[in-house]
């Protein structure tokens, strides 16, 4: 058809029409396909990318964003519907010149708008706070208190104390006078002055770092393994020795910053999970830019039955290191999840592809040493 100037086809609006409905379907086909090609199912999906969690509190926060983004898209598909209905039903049309009907002023409709959205502020903000006190909860009866001293650049892992099977706590913190002790001690053997763990400064200000009997230290070739029995409350106590780090194991869906001078800074340094729900490795690394090994303080929590977990600090109560104790209870004794930092930073150094079986990393063929067994 041949069209002169400022005339109009009748056929344009039908095939413009047939266009976008066409466009339309490829962009949800896409959509379709990407979901389905990546492999993702319903659960995944609704998800909507919210990683699979060990504890809980990190599954209450997953179905928390589930829920509220499936509400933003309910609110969302009726604005767009709404914006699609006004751009259809009330475009320009040829020979109008006027304004259309104005509704400013529309009570009813200005306090339906206005009262809706609030309404579903406060639904979110309910169902948040709901979740953040389940996050947030401590109880008095923790089954194991753990101590975790983040310092330039690693981490120190102690047992604070561990609730026996009488409901009795065993306590394995060092507080003979004070937390110092141990410097002191280590002072006499060395028969001079070392510096203090906190970079030298009064122990009257650092005395809210704790030490314990049974303590993991990271160094810059072995990575601190965390033992942690399955399925029991668990109480991280967090402070730094220097400057503000971040305890953050990201399969628990939680980090925290880890103060120096909590008191001082108002801040609560404990918290804790109800429990995990699984066995394995779980890496946990430092979130707080915290100087210039920040990328060395890696750690990883190991995840055992609770008889292994009794097992386990018997025989570091008898002396073993953490990888004796972790190979006495049949678990890989290094690391599965990360690999110490290179702090030489020559080039070529390998990090190893697949590390070990983050799932079960356990060692094969292996029975596991009685206690009293030498
Ligand atoms: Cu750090």
């Amino acid at each position: 058809m041949k069209l002169t100037h400022g005339e109009r086809s009748t056929a344009q609006p039908a095939a413009t029409a047939s266009r976008t409905v066409k466009r339309v379907g490829l962009v949800a086909a896409l959509g379709l396909a990407t979901l389905v090609m990546t492999g993702c199912g319903p659960r995944e999906t609704l998800r909507f990318g919210w990683p699979t969690g060990v504890t809980p509190e990190a599954e209450a926060m997953g179905h928390l964003w589930t829920w509220a983004v499936i509400a933003s898209l309910i609110v969302g598909f009726l604005v767009w519907m709404a914006i699609f209905y006004a751009i259809t039903f009330f475009r320009h049309r040829d020979g109008e010149d006027s304004f259309p009907r104005q509704t400013a002023y529309n009570m009813p409709v200005e306090l339906t708008l206005i009262t809706l959205p609030f309404l579903a502020i406060a639904v979110l903000f309910y169902f948040t706070v709901v979740v953040e006190n389940k996050v947030e909860k401590k109880t008095d009866d923790p089954a194991v208190v753990v101590d975790v001293t983040a310092f330039q650049w690693n981490w120190k892992f102690g047992y604070d104390k561990v609730r026996q099977d009488n409901g009795t706590y065993k306590v394995y913190a060092v507080k003979d006078g004070s937390p110092f002790a141990l410097q002191a001690q280590r002072e006499a053997e060395h028969g001079h002055p070392l510096p203090l763990p906190a970079g030298g400064r009064s122990d009257n200000v650092r005395d809210y770092l704790r030490f314990s009997k049974i303590e993991t230290l990271g160094t810059p070739s072995e990575i601190p393994i965390l033992v942690l029995p399955e399925g029991k409350r668990i109480e991280f106590n967090l402070a730094a020795a220097d400057v503000v780090h971040s305890f953050w194991v990201p399969e628990f869906l939680y980090k925290r910053d880890v103060m120096p001078f909590p008191k001082q800074n108002h801040t609560d340094p404990r918290f804790q999970i109800e429990k995990i729900t699984r066995t394995g490795a779980f890496v946990g690394r430092c979130a707080e830019m915290c100087g210039t090994y920040h990328a060395m303080m890696n750690f990883e929590i190991r995840v055992v039955s609770d008889q292994d977990f009794k097992s386990y600090l018997q025989w570091r109560e008898k002396g073993l290191t953490n990888a004796g104790a972790l190979e006495a209870i049949c678990q890989v004794p290094t690391s599965v999840t990360t690999v110490p930092f290179e702090t030489r930073r020559k080039t070529g150094g390998d990090t190893p592809k697949h590390l070990g079986d983050t799932w079960r990393p356990v060692l094969q063929n292996c029975t596991k040493r009685a206690i009293g067994a030498s």
